[in-house]
């Protein structure tokens, strides 16, 4: 298992929910660091770039609309096999068919309000990192 690094991000629903430490909580506790953050109060142009893969998509407009409805929590996640452990721990899509025990399980409603975020493989880590953080932003331990 390589070390890597993947871009995490708490979605509105978990800061309004008052949610952020309790996920960061899981994050350090499987083994992963945060070595950047910052909150962000996301534009519809930052929001939508960050989205660019599904703009032809019918839910673009609504997932725009939800990540700019309040702050979010970005992060950088480093560990062994970071990309696909944040995965693991946040469960799938949609909250109604995420396993027990993990992130959008526990904390989200909805398939649009669903917590988190976390980059699906190293192109897009890459590239989601390089989206949020400079590289004097992130600080290894
Ligand atoms: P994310 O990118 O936010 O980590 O979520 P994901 O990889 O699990 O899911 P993805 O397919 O990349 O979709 C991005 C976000 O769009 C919303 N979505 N809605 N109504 C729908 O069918 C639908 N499909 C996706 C979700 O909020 C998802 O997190
Ligand atoms: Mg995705």
């Amino acid at each position: 298992m390589a070390t890597e690094r993947t871009l995490s991000i708490i979605k509105p629903d978990a800061v309004a929910k008052n949610a952020i430490g309790e996920i960061i909580a899981r994050f350090e506790k499987a083994g992963l660091q945060v070595v950047a953050a910052k909150m962000l109060q996301l534009s519809e142009e930052k929001a939508g770039g960050f989205y660019a893969e599904h703009k032809e998509r019918p839910f673009f407009k609504d997932l725009v609309g939800f990540m700019t409805s309040g702050p979010v929590v970005v992060q950088v996640l480093e560990g062994n096999d970071a990309i696909a452990k944040n995965r693991d721990l946040m469960g799938a899509t949609n909250p109604k068919e995420a396993a027990p025990g993990t992130i959008r399980a526990d904390f989200a409603e909805t398939i649009d309000a669903n917590a988190v975020h976390g980059s699906d493989s190293s192109a897009s880590a890459e590239r989601e990192i390089a989206y949020f953080f400079s590289a004097d932003e992130i600080c290894p331990r």
